[in-house]
């Protein structure tokens, strides 16, 4: 088999990757390890930032976020029982919060890619990469029935997450890590709405956040010990921890209602330099992970393909390497602005095991700040709702 990119992973990164490279007439094959089935129904992300919903609207994969999705003006700080409105539309002059599920822009970019006569292969196993410096690199898997293969690319875009493999065939990167010593139980629990707004909590036990999917399903999730088992929480200790860490001292109320979803995740800041080798670029969780708590991750894995979308069409339209020389030196910038803010968010509104009384003083003094300064406000607005593509 032949193509011009060839993709590991249909995460949004490489399905996004795939769209773009369409548009602009060049070919590619994305290879998932996941079945379509699985791919489709991974909870992950929620809040997509302003210039990515513009992005999948112009780029027409916007129709039913454009009747699905959740639109907010801005969100909520909560702390020491009471809530705190950081009006992001006005902050940002008109940007706000999108609420659309990642599996579900999944499921609008496969539907697209595979209505425009894309080739996407589900359940591969095996990948391995081979003549990265050569001018024809390439992939050997096998395929969903265990038949090996071999894809012959002229460059390979690695999107597979931050397990996948591609990122080690990258020599003499360096890798930034730090691991958190907690995590998010997250639920999806058939409920009403517990506001007009996402509520980000800071509690006594611990950190909250209420967001929503749609009118009747919602995604909550807790500050939780990363080790912890599921089994370990049913339904009302979920329910009870959750309606203790978002009271109110006037009486906020969280209805409850049949959970049907539980996962916990660990947090990590990850960043790998560089983001290619040869004809590898790894774009998205291969490259870098954040903490959830700033929304981050999809939104920075769409601007990294953005980046690299552009410099492939550089290369095949004008014959100009440029683009793809600086691709990692371009993504730079962006990754460790985002990076800083996730763990801003993160360690502004967590309880850090081993903190003592001035840590948590600390705390409260930067929230206080956050939420009655108009500047702090406007800086917190601005990375939430995200920098313009290009930043
Ligand atoms: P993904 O989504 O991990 O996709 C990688 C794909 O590669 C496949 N793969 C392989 N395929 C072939 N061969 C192999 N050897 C392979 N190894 C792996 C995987 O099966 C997978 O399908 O990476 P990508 O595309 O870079 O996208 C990153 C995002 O998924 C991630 O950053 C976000 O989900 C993070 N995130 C959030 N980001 C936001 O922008 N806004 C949010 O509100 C937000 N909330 C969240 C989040 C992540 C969360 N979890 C579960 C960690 C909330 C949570 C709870
Ligand atoms: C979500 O709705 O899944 C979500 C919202 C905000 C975050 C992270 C996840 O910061």
């Amino acid at each position: 088999m032949r193509t011009q990119v060839g993709i590991i992973g249909a995460g949004p990164a490489g399905l996004l990757l795939s769209h773009l490279l369409a548009l602009e007439g060049i070919e590619s094959v994305v290879l998932e390890r996941k079945s379509r089935e699985a791919v489709e129904g991974t909870i992950k992300a929620g809040v997509l930032e302003h210039w990515v919903v513009d992005l999948l609207r112009e780029t027409g994969v916007g129709e039913r976020l454009d009747r699905e999705a959740t639109f907010h003006d801005g969100i909520e700080l909560r702390f020491l029982g009471r809530g705190h409105f950081i009006d992001m539309r006005r902050l940002t002059g008109g940007k706000g919060v999108t609420i659309y599920a990642q599996h579900e822009v999944l499921k609008d970019l496969i539907a697209s890619r595979l209505e425009k006569g894309g080739t996407l292969y589900f359940g591969v196993s095996g990948v391995e990469l081979d003549g990265l410096n050569g001018p024809h690199p390439s992939i050997r898997f096998r395929n969903h029935e265990g038949q090996p293969q071999e894809l012959v690319c002229d460059f390979i875009a690695g999107c597979d997450g931050y397990h996948g493999p591609s990122r080690s065939y990258i020599p003499n990167r360096r890798e930034y890590l730090r691991h958190y010593p907690f995590g998010w139980l997250g639920i999806l629990a058939e409920a009403p709405p517990a506001a007009p707004h996402l509520i980000y909590t800071n509690h006594e036990r611990g950190f909250a956040l209420l967001s929503t999917r749609t009118s009747k399903i919602q995604r909550y999730y807790l500050q939780v010990d990363p080790h912890d088992d599921l089994a370990e929480w049913p339904d009302d200790r979920i329910w009870d921890e959750l309606k203790a860490r978002v009271a109110t001292e006037d009486g906020f109320h969280l209805v409850d209602g049949p959970i049907f979803q539980k996962n916990i995740v660990a947090m990590r800041s990850f960043v790998c330099e560089t983001m290619q080798y040869g004809r590898l670029f790894i774009a998205g969780d291969a490259a870098h992970t954040v903490p959830p708590t700033g929304a981050k991750g999809l939104n920075l894995a769409a601007a990294d393909v953005v980046k690299l979308a552009r410099a492939f069409t550089r290369y095949y339209q004008h014959h100009d390497d440029q683009g793809l020389e600086t691709y990692s030196a371009q993504c730079a910038r962006r990754v460790w602005r985002a990076e800083h803010f996730s763990w801003f968010m993160t360690t502004m509104l967590h309880r850090i095991p081993g903190e003592t009384e001035i840590d948590r003083k600390f705390q409260l003094a930067q929230l206080e700040y956050v939420v009655r300064s108009e500047a702090s406000a406007k800086s917190l607005a601005e990375n939430y709702v995200g920098l313009p593509p290009d930043w």
